[in-house]
């Protein structure tokens, strides 16, 4: 496998859910999706007569030849769209190989590192996001970034997650979710709930909440993945080992119909994929139980739903 940093770009339509889409289908191709960068909004740079950019960065492994991930990138172009009309001018979407680990060359076709890569704030500030370290041409990226002109670039409120995930827990009023292994509590009404909510869509979850489910099987009417690297094969489960197998695996699931994805649970499976997440289904329960296992802070996420039920309060929480 070898690891690589794209850039994505795209100022035209509309540029955040192109750029996702672009992530999907790099997933979907077999690349692997191990970071990725907030979304910027960004000057034009270059050709100045044209709308702003979204720009993010991207960090790679993949099983091939630089030829066929340029080739690869260029596919997923055109299907999101992209015309070539203008040198450096306005696209739905360009994806650039910015750079691949050992590799440095220079063809009709392609030129590694990236030639413009060192000279362009819009790629350098969602670079050094996931790869400050990074040597390019002697140089960190980080090195490469300080004293450059960033004027106009700042975060965008867009979402840059290829898969918004859904988070489902339940927690007490201490914030604890698990005791001994397993959930603190027998709550049918909240069993109902999480049942209507998941079923139809795909469980992510960790190997001990895989094998505190009833009979340690898989959880009916939904996909069940789990994420383990201690397992390589559980019945009636799809195992990943990593995030990026997951990514993997989800461009492969879900490319031909659209399914909510759920993170639930345990804590180590929170903590992971928390940064992936959209949206929270959170169930108080009343009382504290002795938890030894905790929810992650939601930072970044507001209450947007809450409702009584005979037992608990049924929240939601959406990242803003
Ligand atoms: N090519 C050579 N090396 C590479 C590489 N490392 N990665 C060849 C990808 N392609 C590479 O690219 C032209 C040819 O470059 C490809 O066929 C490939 O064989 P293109 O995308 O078809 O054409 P282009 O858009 O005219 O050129 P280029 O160089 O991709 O444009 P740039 O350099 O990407 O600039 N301002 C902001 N703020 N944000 C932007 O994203 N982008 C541009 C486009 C200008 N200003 C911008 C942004
Ligand atoms: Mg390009």
């Amino acid at each position: 496998m070898v690891t690589a940093y794209i850039g994505i770009g795209a100022n035209l339509g509309s540029r955040g859910e192109t750029m996702r889409a672009a992530l999907r289908k790099m997933a979907e191709a077999g690349i692997s999706l191990a970071a990725v960068s907030a979304f910027y909004e960004t000057p034009p740079w270059g050709k100045t007569d044209q709308p702003p950019f979204l720009n993010a960065a991207v960090r790679i492994s993949f099983d091939g030849t630089p030829r066929m991930l340029l080739g690869v990138l260029q596919r997923i172009e055109r299907e999101l769209g992209r015309v070539r009309h203008e040198h450096w001018g306005a696209r739905t979407i360009d994806l650039d190989i910015l750079h691949i680990d050992g590799m440095s060359m220079a063809d009709a076709a392609l030129t590694l590192p990236h030639p413009y890569l060192t000279e362009r704030a819009f790629v350098l500030v969602p670079l050094a996001e996931i790869a400050p370290a990074l040597q390019v041409q002697g140089k960190t990226a980080a090195a490469w970034l300080c004293g450059m002109d960033t004027a106009g670039i700042v975060r965008a409120p867009e979402l840059s997650l290829p898969y918004p995930l859904d988070l489902i827990v339940a927690c007490d009023t201490a914030g604890g979710i698990g005791r001994a292994g397993g959930l603190l509590t027998d709550c049918p009404e909240d069993m109902a709930h999480f049942r209507a909510v998941t079923m139809g869509g795909i469980v992510i979850m960790g190997r001990r909440t895989m094998e505190s489910l009833p009979g340690g099987r898989p959880l009916a009417g939904r996909e069940n993945i789990v994420l383990t690297q201690t397992r390589v094969q559980a019945e009636g489960f799809r195992v990943v080992a990593e995030l990026s197998a997951l990514w993997t695996l989800l461009g492969q699931l879900v490319s031909a119909e659209e399914r909510p994805i759920f993170v639930i649970g345990g804590a180590a499976c929170y903590r992971l994929l928390l940064p992936y997440v959209h949206r929270a289904y959170v169930t108080r329960l009343a009382g504290i139980y002795d938890a030894d296992v905790f929810l992650p802070p939601l930072d970044g996420f507001v209450r947007t739903k809450s409702r009584s039920g005979k037992d608990c309060i049924f929240e939601i929480y959406e990242r803003y």
